[in-house]
Parts: structure tokens; sequence; C-alpha cells
């Protein structure tokens, strides 16, 4: 069921008990600021989500509140999947969805990850 991105955050939706540690993930990355695991229902043959370690809920939560050094730590942290999972040549997606009409169903800041085969035009 999708959110609403405007609710205060609630320690505990199912990436914080990742985070915690409460429930397993396959994890790819993880260092102070970000995590990245294989997401459970892959939509493409690569389908890793982002997260920063901070209780975020959406995009533009995140970029009101968080510090800089976890917006960087962030960002360098997506890059850095991307390059080291080799796929900056064949290309990849990144995705955010935030609130009901994108459909978002975790209420923690998540970026999509995909890639492993031509993803075709981007949907609006
Ligand atoms: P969304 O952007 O909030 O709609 O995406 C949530 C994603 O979290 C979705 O792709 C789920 O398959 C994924 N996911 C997960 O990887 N592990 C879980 O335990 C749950 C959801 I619940």
């Amino acid at each position: 069921m999708a959110i609403d991105a405007t609710q205060p955050y609630d320690d505990s939706n199912i990436f914080a008990r990742i985070l915690r540690g409460e429930i397993p993930s396959k994890t790819v990355y993880d260092d102070e600021h970000a995590l990245a695991f294989h997401d459970i229902n892959p939509q493409a043959p690569t389908h890793i989500l982002v997260i920063p370690k901070g209780a975020y809920v959406s995009w533009d939560d995140f970029s009101a509140r968080a510090s800089e050094a976890e917006i960087a730590g962030f960002v360098r942290a997506v890059g850095k999947v991307a390059r080291d999972l080799g796929l900056v040549a064949p290309g990849y997606r990144l995705l955010a969805n935030v609130g009901r009409d994108s459909h978002q169903e975790v209420p923690h800041l998540h970026v999509h990850l995909f890639a492993g085969r031509p993803l075709g035009p981007m949907l609006a």
C-alpha cells in the first residue's frame, strides 16, 4: 500500500529493521552513511536498493534535514554501487518513489538501481 510521505518517520518500517540488523538482507554495500542491498522482488536482472542510514521518509525530507556529510555520503554510495557492479558501461536507471502518487510503499527513503537488460524508454 502506498504511503503518505508527509507522515513522521516510523522506525518500525522494514528498512529501519534491516538497518538495525533485525531482518537479513543481501547486502552489496555498507558504510557510515548508506546501505545497499538486493530488492526482494527484483524488476530487472540487477535491482538494488540504496538507502541512507538516517531516519528519512523521502527525498525532500532527506534534503531538508540531512547533514552535508549524510547527503554526500548517500550520493557517493549510489555511484559507488554502480561502479563496483560494473554498471556504468552497460548503463543503469535510478528511481526514487515519494508518496502516494508514485506508489512509495516503504517509508524510508530509497533509491532503486535497475540494470542488466535494456530498460526501455523512461516511464512517467
Ligand atoms: P517503493 O519505491 O517503496 O515502492 O519500493 C519498495 C521496494 O522495497 C519494492 O521494490 C520491494 O520489492 C522492496 N522490498 C524489499 O526489498 N524487501 C522487503 O522486505 C520489502 C520490500 I516489504
